[in-house]
């Protein structure tokens, strides 16, 4: 046999985001048998000593200044947008188009319009054998991956319900920085595009239907941060007696919404859904939780205690209640491939997950999931929501 080719990956942005793919890339070859062996080629980032020091901790092979000199690069196949939300679309059309796979971080743009876009450029590139995949990367847990596969086997019945809650905290300090999360015009949206956005896309993929209208309320408690300092990460301390500017995105987001009905459901309604996105939910810290209710059993889960999901099956006896399900068996999703059973996974599986799926997406040459065209339908959901917020909460299609 001989080796499989490798997949020259060069990366933009090294933060938070960046730090998770770097270890992604990484791990994710020594663990599954993967088509095409992932190589750390590049990383770029508009400060030198930064980014010299990011390739050095996370083991990149060289460094750029200007992310157009890595798209240029004839000795990378792959570009991986890290960056804030304000330059994925320039940066991912123009990797499409000069002939490189793209992995985009969510949400895929700041605009419908943007999204618009990449999904069209996206959409030609595909056709010419160049792929590109957004980074929603909770469908990677492998137990909301489970859930996933136990909705589509039937076991939940018809969805109901939807219930979907992102709860963390590092924002309830009102000292703490204003960092480029808090800016419109880089990060598009706060606590709903940021965190928000996994909700929606999460609750679309596991039960198949998409939001078709919602019913929202976005409110900002804190409206002015200390400015200042570079920020790497969440959250912080910035010094309460210094300088502050306008935070300009929202603190917190509340919508209703409704599903579109299963083609077959005949006259019944789709599910109705409640979503939560909040920084400010002192004492939750990664809370992304979502429970469904269909007409055969419920589903629950939070992040807080990942590797687990919550199942109750209406065909058991009224009263055995919820069961807890270890997601660490091998039949799970991922999980085969890690630790013996019970040994628990982290948050840095996810995107671990995310690369194997992508790798392998590009070796069969099959469109990896989610497509821009998905992520394009969740950036509609969050424009319906800022519609629907700005307009009294009144109804808004999506
Ligand atoms: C990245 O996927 C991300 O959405 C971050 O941007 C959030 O801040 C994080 O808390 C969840 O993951």
């Amino acid at each position: 046999m001989t080796d499989p080719q490798p997949l020259r990956v060069g990366m933009v942005g090294y933060a938070f985001m960046g730090a998770a793919h770097s270890h992604a890339w990484r791990t994710a070859p020594r663990f599954f048998d993967l088509p095409m062996v992932p190589e750390l080629t590049a990383v770029a980032g508009r400060n030198e000593e930064g980014v010299r020091a990011a390739a050095g901790k996370y083991g990149w092979a060289s460094t750029e200044t200007d992310w157009r000199r890595l798209i240029e690069r004839d000795d990378i196949d792959l570009i991986d947008i890290c960056t804030p939300g304000n330059t994925h679309a320039e940066i991912a059309i123009a990797a499409l188009e000069a002939g490189k796979h793209v992995l985009c971080e969510k949400p895929l743009a700041n605009s419908v319009e943007e999204a618009e876009k990449m999904t069209l450029v996206a959409r030609a590139a595909a056709e010419r054998g160049i792929l590109s995949m957004c980074g929603f990367s909770y469908r990677r847990t492998p137990a909301l991956a489970l859930a996933k596969r136990m909705v589509d086997d039937g076991r939940l019945g018809r969805i109901r319900h939807v219930r979907a809650q992102y709860l963390q905290d590092w924002l309830s300090d009102a000292d703490a920085p204003l960092t480029w999360r808090l800016d419109k015009s880089k990060s598009g949206s706060g606590s709903l595009g940021d965190i928000g956005a996994h909700s929606i896309d999460a609750a679309q993929w596991i039960t198949g239907l998409n939001i078709t209208g919602v019913s929202a309320l976005l409110e900002t408690f804190v409206k002015e941060r200390p400015v200042g300092g570079d920020f790497v990460g969440l959250g912080g301390h910035g010094g309460a007696d210094g300088p502050r500017g306008p935070v300009t995105v929202d603190d917190a987001a509340l919508f209703t919404a409704r599903f579109e009905a299963k083609h077959d459901a005949g006259a019944d309604a789709g599910p109705i859904g409640i979503f939560e996105a909040t920084r400010f939910a002192l004492g939750r810290k990664n809370a992304m939780r979502l429970e469904l209710n269909g007409t055969k059993g419920s589903l629950a889960f939070d992040f807080e205690d990942m590797n687990s999901l919550q199942f109750y099956d209406s065909a058991l006896e009224p009263d055995a209640g919820f069961r807890k399900i270890m997601v660490t068996e091998p039949s799970h999703p991922y999980t085969g491939n890690w630790w013996p059973t019970g040994h628990g996974l982290g948050y840095e599986h996810g995107f671990t997950h995310q690369v194997v799926d992508l790798v392998n997406a590009i070796g069969t040459g099959e469109q990896p999931s989610p497509s821009f065209a998905d992520a394009l339908q969740v950036q509609k959901v969050l424009a319906a929501v800022e519609s629907s917020a700005d307009n009294s909460s009144r109804w808004q299609k999506v």
